[in-house]
C-alpha cells in the first residue's frame, strides 16, 4: 500500500488537525532513510520501512486509538490478499445484516477498502457497523497497549513472497506511471535486491510474519495465521476456520443451505473484479489508489511470469534462512 505525501495528516482523538511539529520534522530527520519501489522517500522507524504520510498516521493511531473486546483487525504483508480478507471477514460478520445478493450489499457499491480501513493510511478512519473492522500492515510490536491486552482478535493473512513482491511491482508501476508518465523507478533488479535486504513499505516483510506467526501458535484464541494459497485451495474450510475463530460459526442449517459457498463465490477474484464500483479508475477508496488496483490477476504463481528462476531462488533461500527453526513453510 503507498501512500501520497501530502494527503494525510495527523489528527488527534478529538479530530482536531495537528499541525506539522517540528518534533515530527526532527524526528524524520533523525531516521535512516532509502528510496521505495516507487522512488519516493521511506523511513526506518522503530524496526519497520514506512512513508512520511503513514508514519503521522501510524504515530497518531499509536497515541488514540482504544481497541475494544469485539473488534476484529485483519493484519497483512502488502499484496498478500488484504482486499480479499475484508471482503470476506466484512461478508462474514455481516451476514445476518446484508443479504449476500448483488442488489443491496455494501460490497456490490463499496471496494472492501471502504468498508474495512487501514489504521496507519487515515486516522481517525470511519468504520461501517458491528463488530468493528479495521486493517493494518504494521508489525505486532507497533501496535498500541489496548490491541494486545483486550479481547480483541487479529486475523493475519501472509502470501509466498515471489508472488507478493510481483504483486507490488505492477501495482506501483501502474500506479505511478498513471500519475506521472515520466515518473523514473528503479530498475526490476534493483528493487528486488532492496526487498531481499528486507528495505520495502512495512517491512522487513519476515519480521512481520515472524511476529505474528510466533503470537498464533502462543495464543490461537488471540491470532489466526492464514497464508493467501491456503485460501486459494479451500475457501470454504478456510472461511469455517475464520468464522469459528471470530464467533461467527456457521450453522448446519447455513452450511446445508450453502451459505459458505456464496460467500466464496461473493468475494471471489472473479466476482469483485467484475463489481462496476470496482472497475472505477477515478474512485479511491483509499487515497490516490484507483479502486480497479486492487485486482490484477489474483493467481498463484505469476512470479513467473517477471523474475527469472535464480532470483526466485535466491528469495526462497532467504526466506528459509529467515524462517530457520520457527516451524513455518511459505511455499
Ligand atoms: P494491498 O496490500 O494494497 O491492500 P492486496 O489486496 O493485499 O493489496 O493485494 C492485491 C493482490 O490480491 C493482487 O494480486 P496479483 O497482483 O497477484 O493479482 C490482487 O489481484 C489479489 N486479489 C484481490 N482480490 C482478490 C480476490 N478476491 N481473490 C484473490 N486474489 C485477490
Amino acid at each position: 500500500m503507498d501512500c501520497p505525501q501530502d494527503d494525510l495528516q495527523v489528527i488527534s482523538s478529538q479530530g482536531e488537525v495537528l499541525p506539522q511539529s517540528n518534533e515530527f520534522q526532527e524526528l524524520l530527520q533523525s531516521l535512516p532513510i532509502r528510496k521505495s519501489m516507487m522512488n519516493t522517500p521511506i523511513y526506518l522507524y522503530n524496526g519497520i520501512w514506512i512513508d512520511e504520510s503513514c508514519l503521522k498516521a501510524m504515530i497518531a493511531f499509536q497515541q488514540n486509538f482504544q481497541a475494544q473486546d469485539t473488534d476484529i483487525i485483519l493484519v497483512t504483508t502488502p499484496k498478500s490478499g488484504t482486499t480479499w480478507l475484508k471482503s470476506l471477514v466484512f461478508t462474514i460478520t455481516r451476514r445476518f445484516q446484508y443479504t449476500i445478493s448483488d442488489e443491496n450489499h455494501p460490497l456490490v457499491t463499496t471496494n472492501p477498502h471502504g468498508l474495512v480501513p487501514f489504521f496507519e493510511i487515515v486516522y481517525p478512519h470511519n468504520h461501517v457497523g458491528t463488530p468493528r473492522l479495521f486493517a493494518t500492515h504494521l508489525q505486532y510490536t507497533l501496535l498500541p497497549e489496548s490491541i494486545k491486552t483486550c479481547k480483541c482478535k487479529i486475523i493475519y493473512l501472509c502470501r509466498n513472497p515471489r508472488d507478493t513482491f510481483v504483486s507490488t511491482w505492477h501495482f506501483v508501476h501502474k500506479m505511478k506511471s498513471k500519475l506521472d508518465p515520466s515518473w523514473q523507478f528503479p530498475s526490476l533488479e534493483e528493487s528486488f535486491d532492496q526487498f531481499c535486504e528486507g528495505v520495502s513499505k512495512f517491512g522487513p516483510f519476515w519480521e512481520q510474519i515472524l511476529q505474528y506467526w510466533k503470537l498464533s501458535n502462543e495464543r490461537p484464541e488471540k491470532v489466526l495465521f492464514l497464508k493467501y494459497e491456503e485460501l486459494k485451495d479451500d475457501i470454504i474450510a478456510q472461511c469455517k476456520k475464520m468464522a469459528d475463530f471470530m464467533n461467527f460459526s456457521f450453522s448446519s442449517e447455513e452450511e446445508n443451505e450453502g451459505v459458505i459457498k456464496d460467500i466464496a463465490e461473493f468475494c471471489s477474484f472473479e466476482h469483485l473484479s467484475n463489481l462496476e464500483v470496482n472497475k472505477q479508475t477515478e474512485q479511491h477508496s483509499v487515497p490516490w489508489v484507483d479502486n480497479g488496483l486492487f485486482f490484477r490477476k489474483g493467481e498463484i504463481g505469476d512470479w513467473k511470469n517477471l523474475i527469472t528462476l535464480s532470483m526466485a531462488e535466491k528469495l526462497d533461500q532467504l526466506v528459509e534462512q529467515k524462517l530457520q527453526g520457527s516451524g513455518l513453510k511459505l511455499n
